[in-house]
């Protein structure tokens, strides 16, 4: 299985590459090229400089069976390490962002396959990623679903979104945030509600509980996300990353050790080349150039 990831790994760089080299011969997707069968990528933007991931399972509303989430860990690796690329967008199709973890899959697991497989391990890449990375959400983003757009650093919802942890229906609980990272975000009384209830909840309430960032017209949502990582992308990717870091430890410790993690990553950016640029570029009246040094 290592392997076959490799492989792949190596094939969907490889036609990222030629493509960033001969822009003239860049397909707009490339999963054909790359033998992917449950997702799309495509890179875009003005600089090409954001790549967008397509989950494309339309015949089970995108499901996250096991076979998406290596292709989408293995799209991210790829895009972590092309230096071309500065934000990474993850949407769905119009229906369903995605509909969950694939339950016809999960259904004849035991306890004891779940602990001695490490079930679902694969699903920790996404919050794993260095790059900053935007939902764009349309449709369903259920249980599962829910959880990887909040993997995510931001979520842009499409206004037809429908956001829900439906495991309680299931005779489970969710088991990637859902009870976790819904909680921080929204509180513990909505989190409760939604986590107890399996009820949905649409894109203006998300918006309104801060699950989402911004609420767009449908099939406005991913050029808008694009627009997103293209700003993002016209930042130093190496500060972005700094930043990224900064805000993510806001989730994962006291304010106390935050704020000196702040600040120390704050005075740490004096030590960059970028950061100089982007002083000295607004002193003298001009756009920054940044290195990533
Ligand atoms: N899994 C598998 N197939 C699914 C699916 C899912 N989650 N959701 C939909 N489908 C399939 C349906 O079975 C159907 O397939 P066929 O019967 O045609 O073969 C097809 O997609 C179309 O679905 P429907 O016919 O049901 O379409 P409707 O428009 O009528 O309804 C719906 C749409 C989204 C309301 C409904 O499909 C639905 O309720 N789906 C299930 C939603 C759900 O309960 N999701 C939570 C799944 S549990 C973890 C990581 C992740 C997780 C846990 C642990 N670790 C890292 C440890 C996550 C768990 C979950 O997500």
């Amino acid at each position: 299985m290592a392997n076959i990831a490799k492989t792949l790994a190596g094939r969907v760089h490889n036609v990222i590459q030629i493509a960033a080299k001969n822009p003239q011969l860049a397909p707009r997707f490339y999963s054909a090229a790359a033998n992917l069968e449950f997702i799309k990528t495509e890179v875009t933007g003005e600089k090409k400089n954001v790549a967008v991931i397509t989950l494309n399972r339309p015949k089970a509303l995108n499901a996250l069976c096991n076979g998406l989430m290596k292709e989408l860990s293995t799209a991210l690796d790829s895009f972590e390490k092309d230096k071309s690329i500065a934000a990474i967008v993850i949407t769905g199709s119009e229906k369903a962002f995605a509909a969950g973890a694939d339950i016809k899959e999960m259904q004849p697991n035991t306890y004891s396959q779940c602990i001695m497989g490490n079930f679902l391990n694969d699903w920790t890449r996404v919050a794993r990623c260095q790059k900053p990375i935007i939902a764009a959400v349309n449709g369903y983003a259920l249980g599962g679903g829910c959880e990887l757009a909040m993997m995510c650093d931001i979520i842009y919802a499409g206004d037809k979104a429908k956001f829900a942890q439906p495991e309680i229906a299931l005779g489970t609980i969710p088991g990637a945030g859902g009870t976790q990272r819904l909680t921080r975000v929204v509180g513990k009384s909505k989190a409760m509600e939604i986590c107890l209830t399996g009820n949905m909840i649409n894109a203006e309430e998300a918006e309104k509980m801060g699950l989402v960032s911004k609420v767009i017209p449908a099939d406005k949502l991913v050029g808008e996300a694009v627009k997103l990582g293209e700003k993002i992308g016209s930042h130093s990717g190496l500060i972005v990353q700094l930043c990224k870091e900064a805000v993510n430890t806001a989730y994962e410790t006291t304010l106390q050790e935050g704020l000196k993690f702040e600040r120390r990553t704050f005075h740490a950016t004096f030590s960059t080349e970028d950061r100089k640029e982007g002083m000295t570029a607004f002193v003298e009246k001009r756009p920054a150039k940044f290195s990533n040094l």
